[in-house]
């Protein structure tokens, strides 16, 4: 059946590869972030007929609540959103990382998503519908700085409770946790990382379950090197 699927963080990197498989697969999307030149530039890949752009600055709560508006004004309905937008710092360690970078990790991963659940809820109440988070491997260990670390941590602990909430109206939450893949999350590129294809396939393996059933957390790592 096809889905109606709200993307934050659809851009670049995991969630533009999540649209482009959605689209694939016969869903539709509606695609959030800031970058308006990159989304329209999908919505042209993709189709106007199976996507539609939403520029957003996720991290104002005000700006959230028209997104979502607009994506159900477009498509009558939220079957499945993926809150993904999420931001790390170049300097890891927590003596070294400045204090808006911490800032902005926590209003862009925590914060944010906070508001991305709070006016989706009520449309995937409605829908029996699905939230996919987007955490990482990270929320066990540091592998990319501790304040990172600890604001998917946050992820991984709201999927859970989140689950209890939507799982009450029949709907169902999951949180992906990657190991490192290539995206322009790094300024250089990571030979050795997963690839966003990699997270787009698990995510619609997540969401293409039948009704009864639910993944609740999905790793998807790199293969360790011999
Ligand atoms: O990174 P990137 P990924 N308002 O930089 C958007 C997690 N993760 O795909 O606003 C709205 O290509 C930004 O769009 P724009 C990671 O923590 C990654 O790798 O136009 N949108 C872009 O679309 C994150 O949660 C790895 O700049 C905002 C997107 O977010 C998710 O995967 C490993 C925004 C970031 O895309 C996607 O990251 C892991 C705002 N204020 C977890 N700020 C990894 N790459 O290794 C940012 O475990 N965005």
């Amino acid at each position: 059946m096809s889905k109606i699927i709200l993307i934050t963080g659809a851009s670049t990197g995991i969630g533009e590869s999540c649209a482009r498989h959605a689209v694939e697969a016969g869903h539709k999307v509606a695609l959030a972030a800031r970058s308006e030149d990159k989304l329209e530039a999908l919505v042209k890949d993709l189709g106007e007929e199976n996507a539609l752009a939403l520029p957003t600055d996720v991290t104002d709560p005000d700006a959230q609540e028209r997104m979502v508006a607009r994506a159900v004004e477009h498509y009558g309905r939220l079957d499945v959103v993926l809150a993904n937008a999420g931001v790390g710092a170049s300097a890891r360690g927590t003596e070294a990382g400045s204090v808006e970078s911490f800032q902005k990790m926590i209003e862009v991963n925590c914060l944010a998503v906070t508001y991305t659940a709070k006016f989706t809820l009520p449309h995937l109440r409605a829908s029996k519908g699905h939230m996919v988070l987007t955490g990482s491997k990270a929320s066990q260990g540091a592998m990319f700085g501790s304040v990172y670390s600890a604001t998917k941590w946050f992820i991984r602990g709201y999927a859970d409770n989140l689950g209890e909430e939507l799982g009450e109206a029949g709907g169902r939450v999951t949180c992906l946790h990657p190991g490192m893949v290539d995206t322009p999350f790094f300024d250089e590129a990571k030979p050795d990382a997963l690839r966003p294809d990699d997270i787009a396939r698990a995510f619609l393996f997540a969401i293409d379950q039948p009704d009864h059933v639910l993944i609740p957390h999905l790793p998807v790592y790199p293969k360790p090197k011999k």
